[in-house]
């Protein structure tokens, strides 16, 4: 039902029809319907027509976290207008999609990038969730999750090995089973700031976020690992706002993490190459096999790890791959678009 701005007299007003917008926040989207929240309560909510047709790709649709101007009707239901511009958009490659981005959550001041230390640890991806946030001007911190799981010393050992691969934040150690863990965890989260969980499926970041809501509201598996059963859980982005006044989003597991052409996240990720770059001879050195080369003359030396140069070229050429697949997708675009003009004139043409 649409909103009936015929009951109020004075609805022509452009003014009057500005007073029953309402900001709220999508807390959660289903395939183009998102519940809103606002200080007036929670809303099912649609986005106009006109938005919808004018959308260029999904990035104009609402994603969770976003901020929107919406018009209420019907009590819990409501159209939303416009999405108030994001402060920050974490997104990622479509998966299967090449050239094309989807978003995981906007305006998000600090991801947390979730692995568990049983199976889950691996620092190629680690990198990777940090170039993706860095890319999108939002903080990272890594938790290592179920300690409980795996002796003292081989977690210490898991440590050693970001410290060798250079790995600027230090991680937060936890389990979901310790009290002392969650609390101290809560202690880190600040009034007012959004706070994002990545990682992959069956880590434990909905277990994690139902200990600090302190009631079990995410639903959360046990995986098989025979079957691989319960993975995948949680199927949709969610948002909640802790009593602490901290917001959390919770997020679907995640295979992929494919980087798109925002390139400013690798110079962050990897600043002890970006540093030795400075050196290289040539100013478009790529590291690959120029003379003059710091960053290779250092991996030589042994001053960088293999592992990290190596991942580094893996995601510096696929960011490439994506930037040249936007510049063929839209070359066609023109091509196309040039092809339909030319049958539009023949078409006038043939009329008279
Ligand atoms: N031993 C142990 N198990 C945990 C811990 N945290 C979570 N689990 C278990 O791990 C399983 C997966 O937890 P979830 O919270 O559903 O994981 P998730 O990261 O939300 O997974 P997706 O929703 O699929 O992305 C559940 O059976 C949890 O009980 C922990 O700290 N220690
Ligand atoms: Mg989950
Ligand atoms: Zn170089």
């Amino acid at each position: 039902m649409k909103p009936n701005l015929n009951n109020n007299p004075y609805a022509n007003s452009l003014e009057d029809q500005f007073s029953e917008f309402q900001t709220g926040r999508v807390v959660i989207e289903h395939k183009e319907r998102y519940i809103v929240k606002s200080s007036e309560g929670e809303f099912d909510a649609e986005i106009t027509g006109n938005m919808r047709f004018a959308a260029n790709s999904r990035a104009d649709f609402p994603a969770v976290g976003d901020w929107v101007a919406f018009q209420a009707f019907d009590k819990e239901m409501a159209i939303i207008h416009r999405i108030l511009p994001r402060k920050t958009v974490l997104e990622r490659q479509a998966v299967g999609k090449l050239g094309e981005k989807q978003i995981i959550a906007t305006n998000i001041d600090v991801a947390f990038v979730v692995q568990s230390v049983e199976q889950d640890f691996n620092i190629n991806r680690i990198e990777r969730y940090l170039t993706l946030c860095y890319s999108a001007n939002i903080e990272p911190l890594v938790i290592l999750s179920k300690t409980d799981l795996l002796p003292v010393n081989e977690i210490n050992t898991l440590l050693e090995k970001l410290k060798f691969r250079n790995i600027k934040t230090s991680p937060i150690l936890l389990s979901n089973n310790s009290d002392l863990d969650i609390e101290k965890f809560r202690s880190l989260l600040e009034f007012g700031k959004t706070y994002c969980f990545i990682g992959s499926s069956g880590v434990g970041k909905s277990t994690l976020i139902n200990r600090l809501i302190g009631k079990d509201n995410l639903e959360t598996a046990t995986i098989s690992l025979s079957t691989g059963k319960g993975r995948h859980t949680t199927s949709h982005r969610e948002l909640i706002v802790l009593d602490n006044g901290g917001i959390l989003i919770d997020t679907p597991g995640m295979r992929e993490i494919g980087l798109t052409d925002e390139t400013s996240g690798l110079e962050i990720t990897f600043e002890d190459i970006s540093q030795l770059a400075e050196n290289c001879l040539f100013n478009d050195c790529t590291h690959t096999n120029e003379k003059g080369c710091a960053v290779l003359a250092a991996l030589e030396d042994n001053e960088i790890s293999e592992a990290s140069f190596e991942n580094y070229h893996k995601m510096k050429r696929e960011q490439q791959r994506f930037t040249s697949s936007i510049a063929e997708k839209r070359k066609k675009d023109k091509a196309q678009g040039k092809l339909y003009k030319s049958i539009l004139k023949n078409k006038k043409k043939s009329k008279y």
